[in-house]
């Protein structure tokens, strides 16, 4: 399985995540991306490949203007504001009450433009987060040219970035961009399948007026797991996207049992679906070890899960989101994608 990577993910490297009522060094770190390029060699996945650039086109076509024009902007915005030493973070959200107005100032805006305190902005963010989506692309376009399954190893990772918010670690929704340039490229129907322990929330809200793409996601119930305010079974899509939208919340502690039943439910969602291709928002952070999630999933389970894809019969692109047990998230990643091959 050909994998695309690019080196500028280590541009982002956000300081510190509160969590817990205390600053810790941010989960998502660099050394995650390095673990799975080094399982994808160690295992002789097959080759690496450089993204490609294909601008902010694609981009566009899912992320707001004014969105993007921020995101590019906010580093040199901050430095220019004499504040080079600290990440830019929000810590003001137009919540309840208030108004979704856009203020003028910098700090104001970076709250108008996210939805948790868990997307720090620092030099290298645009940079990386623009790579991270060319990433994205390069596999959409391998899959466009007839690949069966490609890997896009992208960080930082998007599903929980709407059109015009960041949070929960993610800028721009990788995801949402390469499922928009399969349909601008010919295909009608796309399926997504996000099995990060997360709710992915971007994607959701993204797709959630159209039945061009099928949204599902397994995931930790909101009720009690982060992003607590998306996720729950009863969205399912509203107006043209009414059915086109398919949430599968399971309880915390949920072990491959559980979690491997809601699997078969989503892919049979996904082949009444049809789609021309499936992409998968991988993340690994469902494992057992995970220092942030509350399911149980051993290392064999992403075998199995890889295998279930497989037998979708779909061309597939796997693109990488969380999981943040850094020692084991090469080899629960790359089992899938041996899951997926070997089945
Ligand atoms: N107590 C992804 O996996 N903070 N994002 C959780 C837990 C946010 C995760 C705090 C987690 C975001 C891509
Ligand atoms: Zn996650």
């Amino acid at each position: 399985m050909l994998t695309i990577y690019s080196d500028d993910h280590r541009l982002h490297h956000g300081r510190c995540e509160l969590i817990d009522g205390e600053l810790k060094p941010c989960f998502e770190m660099p050394s995650r991306a390095d673990h799975v390029l080094k399982r994808v060699r160690d295992r002789a996945l097959g080759e690496v490949r450089e993204p490609g650039d294909f601008g902010m086109q694609p981009i566009a076509r899912v992320h707001a203007g004014d969105y993007l024009e921020f995101l590019e902007g906010a580093w040199a915005r901050w430095a220019a504001e004499g504040n080079p030493d600290g990440d830019l973070l929000p810590f003001t959200w137009p919540a309840r009450t208030l108004r979704a107005v856009r203020p003028d100032s910098l700090y104001g805006q970076v709250g108008y433009y996210s939805f948790d305190g868990g997307a720090p902005i620092t030099p290298g963010t645009w940079q990386a987060v623009y790579s991270s989506a060319q990433v994205a692309l390069t596999g959409q376009q391998a899959i466009a040219q007839g690949a069966n399954s490609a890997f896009a190893l992208c960080r930082p990772p998007g599903h929980h970035a709407a059109a015009d918010l960041m949070g929960g670690y993610c800028y721009l929704n990788n995801a949402a961009i390469a499922a928009q340039a399969c349909l601008d490229q010919g295909a009608l129907r796309v399926a997504i399948l996000d099995v990060d322990y997360h709710h992915g929330n971007g994607t959701q809200s993204i797709f959630y007026n159209r039945n061009d793409v099928l949204v599902t996601s397994i995931h930790g119930d909101p009720s009690f797991e982060f992003p607590f305010f998306l996720g729950y079974a009863d969205e399912v899509g509203e107006g043209a996207g009414r059915g086109f939208n398919y949430n599968l919340p399971l309880a915390a502690g949920s072990d491959w049992a559980a979690w491997s039943a809601a699997l078969e439910s989503a892919c049979q969602r996904i082949a009444a679906y049809a789609p021309d291709v499936v992409l998968v928002s991988l993340g690994v952070d469902t494992f057992k070890e995970d220092p942030i999630s509350q399911f149980k999933l051993d290392s064999p389970d992403y075998l199995r899960m890889g295998q279930r894809i497989a037998a979708l019969g779909k061309p597939t692109l796997f693109i990488m989101e969380g999981g943040y047990a850094v020692e084991e998230i090469g080899i629960n990643a790359v089992n899938v994608l041996e899951g997926f091959q070997g089945a």
